[in-house]
């Protein structure tokens, strides 16, 4: 089967490529182009026609890639167009009409690359992030990691474990040699090796994965305090409605922000009271929810009406800042009681103080965002995979201990097999529909 697809962005350009990859590659170049093939990987202007009228449809460069030096490991060529709806739509038309060929699904390319051994998943993963990334920080980690020192290190653990293993399956063949005491020793050293190592990896504050999804924070507090109009200030538009009508925000709204470089996500959420409304009552459960998961907390309170006892008192434990707003209403001394927490007072009326509160915000922004690790977790998969490896690294520990030899090889087997997974090194047709899935078209 041949795939083609667009695979720049959609929408009107001076340039478009359309990407083809597969068996049919060069006839379906000679067809439209009523040439033969162009030298490989040399761009090419070539005249592109209708295949049953030989009507001019655009003129445009061809680069043909022949297969297994390309990117997918098959034939490939890239034919560059002008980017205009009608070009491209006819183009496209023209190359469905030969035999075995049809549009490409999402992430198609990266995935035929993987398959035939191109890449392996974390450098899928990481070009997958390049495109998808928004900021200077995001184009960094995905660069770090499509330079292959993650896999590298995973690879190097797994070797490791694959070696323990020999060690373990030499003495279940051969019960009546004991191991040399040596070859023990050498097994409980080098696993524990592994475990420690693996530890250090997950215990990284979720840095990667905040720099990959972007650093959330969630606006929280009673109704009316101001919370959306705190939104609009900080994304400099209207993403959400304000309104002195308590009750009015009921859905968390999201928006994306780029801070000195650094990814965030703000939410505004329901004002928490205690509500009849049903659906009220749903979006303040949304509130909470969003609170918890967040790495900061924007708790906003009207200066006029104070009350930091109960949920505030909670919310304010850890990771929040105490935003007290509609300080132009004040006319008696801020409550005292606000001094215990990390605070600062503001008029998002007469714009006051918003400049600390963005300060404050980059100072937590930034504490999470500092990592010397080389070795960063930016997927769940890839976490739930190192915490099962530890897990099964322990089992195995436990049983070898024991000379339970049999069942200890078992655990190690699946340990090692829990680090292949990441790089792909072992059978992942289940995992790979979702990975690719997350791609767009044409990649
Ligand atoms: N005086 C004053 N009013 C404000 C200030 N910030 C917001 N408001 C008003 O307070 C009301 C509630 O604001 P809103 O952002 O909808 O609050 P939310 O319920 O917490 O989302 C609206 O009428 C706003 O115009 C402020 O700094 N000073
Ligand atoms: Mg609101």
């Amino acid at each position: 089967m041949t795939i083609y697809a667009l695979s720049t962005g959609p929408g009107i350009s001076g340039v478009a490529i359309i990407r083809i990859s597969g068996e049919e590659t060069s006839e379906i170049i000679k067809c439209l182009t009523n040439k033969k093939i162009p030298k490989p990987r040399m761009a090419t202007l070539r005249k592109i026609n209708n295949i049953n009228t030989s009507e001019l449809i655009d003129e445009g460069i061809i680069i043909w890639f022949p297969g297994p030096e390309s990117y997918t490991g098959e034939d490939m060529a890239e034919i560059h167009i002008h980017g205009s709806k009608a070009v491209i739509l006819a183009v496209q038309s023209e190359i469905s009409k030969i035999k075995n060929c049809r549009l490409a699904e999402p992430g198609e390319f990266t995935k035929l690359a993987f398959q035939n051994g191109k890449i392996n998943l974390l450098k899928a993963e990481s070009i997958a992030d390049l495109i998808s990334s928004e900021t200077e920080i995001q184009r960094l980690q995905a660069v770090k990691i499509m330079k292959g020192k993650s896999s590298a290190k995973f690879n190097q653990l797994r070797e490791k474990l694959l070696k323990i293993l020999s060690f373990v399956e030499a003495q279940i063949d051969f019960p009546e040699e004991d191991l040399p005491d040596e070859n023990l020793n050498k097994i409980k050293k080098d696993s524990s090796e592994v475990i420690n190592e693996i530890k250090k990896i997950l215990d990284d504050q979720k840095v990667g994965e905040i720099i990959r999804e972007g650093f959330k924070i969630a606006i929280v507090g009673p109704t009316n305090a101001g919370k959306s109009s705190l939104i609009n200030n900080l994304s400099n538009r209207e993403v959400a409605i304000v309104s002195e009508i308590a009750g009015t925000t009921r859905d968390v709204i999201e928006t994306h922000l780029n801070i000195d470089g650094y990814p965030v996500v703000i939410s505004d959420t329901a004002g928490i009271r205690d509500s009849k409304d049903e659906i009220e009552k749903k979006g303040i459960k949304l509130s909470l929810k969003k609170a918890e998961n967040a790495d900061l907390k924007l708790v906003v309170v009207d200066a006029k009406s104070i009350d930091l006892s109960g949920f505030l008192n909670d919310l304010l434990k850890n990771n929040a800042i105490l935003v007290v707003n509609k300080s132009d209403l004040l006319d008696e001394e801020l409550d005292p009681k606000v001094s215990k927490f990390e605070h600062v007072q503001i008029s998002i009326k007469d714009n006051l103080n918003i400049d600390k509160l963005i300060s404050k915000i980059k100072i937590n922004l930034k504490k999470k965002f500092i990592t010397e690790e080389d070795i960063l977790i930016t997927r769940e998969r890839h976490r739930q995979h190192l915490i099962h490896c530890v897990d099964h690294l322990k089992n195995f520990s436990d049983k070898n201990s024991k000379k339970d030899f049999d069942k200890a090889a078992e655990d190690l087997r699946l340990a090692t097999r829990h680090l292949g997974m990441i790089v792909g090194k072992v059978d992942v047709e289940e995992i790979l529909g979702s990975i690719f899935n997350d791609f767009c078209i044409g990649k």
